[in-house]
């Protein structure tokens, strides 16, 4: 039995050969519609191929929720299968050659190998994430009450080397940015004095910021409820903004689309912190009810495309500053993760690719002449045209899938882990519990 089983680039353009009559012809209809609009397809062709986005390593595990976890077979064991699969779904998709990681799920015993391991497959490291809302064995001081807000300062110094540690592997490893979460918060009203925690986490976080190289930034991630389920530290975007104003120019806010409260209006926070200068990036996942981390696109699509409609805006717009680091942030608990990533991958390139359909002339006009339903409109059409043929020649072309997921299913990629990766006892749970 060979061992770590890849998918071959032949393999793929094999599989491309069944469909690409079909694409061709999807193509050349929809080239000549947007023709009608003075709209070059193949310039969309290479915004699409230009769009790149992180997977986060703890994605490629099966997820779960507090009630259980069903892991799949197969599934990786530590961060050379995750990186592993990284690189499977880079060969099929194309767009994601950056891997996120989370220490000390992913603290490599070799950062030097790693980084090797990971060029091998073509993958480079994006941001470093600290994890300062779980204990770890062996660890002194508890986070059970908070980490970088904790009132006891020897709980917060040990919150503050851990991120200086993320920083010192992330540098090893070629990252650039460090992302900062924590769980800290109240479950009871009066447990915590607000002003006094979050001037706590200003002063542990200028420490980090000291750490931080001067090519480097820091993405402060906010997050209004969970695992505090009444207060957390770090609840709002303009709690974020203003915490990235006060440690200085490297620092930036962070959107995980599934943390805000219901019905908040995101694309518009979208909008304020590109005209502030501080967006950082996304998580991209979606949501219903909650921090759901459900699939990019499959529950508000439309509100999805709405942010890109901003970020498109601003791209055009040369804003300054605006340089956002895109990644999933999902958790799989039913699908087979590599197929839900590679999935919402290929939605973030459509919500990106109909944002640059959208008349900007006509929708300037409609707003200067007070007509909504113009503005509307013109949004609409750029988000019902079926941009599908561009996102599969874009990948084609690129040496990926036409059909990423059936081309993953008929190479039998998933029953060979399973083979090559039996479950080891007592290893950790690979994805998000
Ligand atoms: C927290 O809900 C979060 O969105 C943060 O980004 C964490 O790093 C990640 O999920 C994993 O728990
Ligand atoms: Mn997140």
């Amino acid at each position: 039995m060979p061992t770590h089983f890849e998918i071959h680039d032949s393999f793929i353009s094999e599989q491309n050969q069944k469909t690409n009559d079909w694409v061709k012809e999807d193509y050349e209809h929809l080239s000549k519609k947007l023709r009608r609009q003075n709209v070059d397809i193949e310039d969309l062709v290479a915004k699409a191929q230009g769009f790149r986005f992180a997977i986060p390593s703890w994605g490629v595990g099966t997820g779960g929720t507090r009630f259980a976890r069903f892991p799949g077979a197969g599934e990786p064991r530590d961060i050379y299968e995750k990186l592993e699969d990284c690189g499977t779904i880079y060969k099929l998709v194309r767009s994601t050659p950056a891997v996120s990681l989370h220490i000390p799920w992913d603290k490599p015993e070799d950062a030097g190998d790693l980084r090797e391991f990971a060029r091998q497959r073509d993958l480079h490291f994006d941001a470093m994430n600290s994890n300062t809302f779980q204990d770890q064995p062996g660890q002194k001081h508890s986070y059970k009450f908070g980490s970088l807000t904790h009132p006891e300062k020897s709980v917060r110094e040990q919150a503050i080397q851990h991120n200086i540690e993320c920083i010192e592997v992330g540098k090893a490893l070629g990252s650039k940015a460090h992302t900062v979460w924590i769980g800290d918060g109240g479950n009871f009203p009066g447990q915590q004095h607000f002003r006094r925690a979050l001037e706590r986490y200003l002063e542990s976080m200028r420490e980090i910021y000291a750490a931080l190289p001067d090519d480097w930034r820091v993405f402060i991630e906010h997050k209004f409820y969970e695992p505090a389920f009444y207060s957390t530290v770090i609840n709002d975007w303009g709690t974020s903004y203003y915490c990235a104003r006060e440690l200085g120019p490297k620092a930036f806010c962070l959107v995980d689309l599934g943390h805000h409260a219901p019905n908040v209006n995101i694309e518009m926070i979208v909008a304020r912190l590109i005209q502030f200068g501080k967006l950082a990036g996304f998580h991209f996942n979606d949501s219903k009810y909650g921090d759901d981390d459900l699939d990019s696109g499959s529950i508000k699509p439309f509100q999805l495309f709405l942010i890109f409609n901003e970020l498109v805006d601003a791209e055009l717009n040369k804003e300054p500053y605006f340089s956002p680091a895109y990644m999933l942030d999902q958790s799989h608990n039913v699908t087979d993760p590599i197929e839900s990533l590679m999935m919402s991958g290929v939605e973030l390139v459509r919500a990106y690719i109909q944002a640059h359909l959208v008349d900007r002339q006509e929708l300037t006009d409609a707003q200067a002449k007070c007509d909504p339903l113009r503005a509307l409109a013109t949004l609409k059409q750029a988000f019902t045209t079926d941009v599908a043929p561009i996102l599969a020649a874009a990948r084609a072309r690129a040496g990926g899938a036409i059909d990423p997921i059936g081309t993953f299913r008929a190479s039998g990629y998933r029953q060979r882990k399973a083979e090559e990766r039996p479950a080891r006892k007592g290893a950790a749970a690979s994805g998000i519990v």
